[in-house]
């Protein structure tokens, strides 16, 4: 009788175990490895989607939750341009942004709507992260 509830308990925690590990390996599916740079999945916008130009101000729509999407956004230079960061019940740690070459270090809102201005950019790629530098968005500007 011992033998058998051992073994039991030794099936159930690999059950668990396997278990674990899929749901780890689904997450790392979302995760901000796929968004940024590699052209793997969703999280580049091929131009434009998430980029407007109103009264010749530059928005670039950046949406935050468990990361930031898309991860990587391609926009112009030259052009007044504030990038506009929605949360929505974001409670994660990407509710606080950080972008060093702007001197930005910030928290956004659980829910709403934050713009940070980045003056008239020249071309290159601009680099922003989570409060930690987990969750990465980068936008690139060209000319
Ligand atoms: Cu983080």
């Amino acid at each position: 009788m011992k033998n058998n509830k051992i073994t039991i308990i030794a099936i159930s925690v690999a059950v668990i175990l396997i278990i674990v590990a899929f749901v780890i390996s689904m997450a790392g599916k979302g995760g901000w490895v796929g968004d940024v740079g590699n052209g793997v999945g969703t999280g580049i916008n091929n131009g434009a989607e998430n980029v407007s130009v109103v009264d010749g101000k530059q928005i670039i729509e950046i949406n935050v939750k468990g990361g930031y999407r898309p991860g990587k956004s391609v926009a112009k230079a030259g052009i007044p341009t504030i990038i506009r960061f929605k949360t929505q019940g974001t409670f994660d740690c990407s509710s606080f942004i950080r972008i060093p070459s702007l001197n930005v270090s910030q928290s956004l809102p659980q829910t709403g709507i934050t713009d940070v201005s980045v003056g008239t950019p020249t071309a290159g790629v601009l680099q922003g992260t989570c409060g930690m530098g987990m969750y990465r968005f980068e936008v690139e500007f060209q000319s």
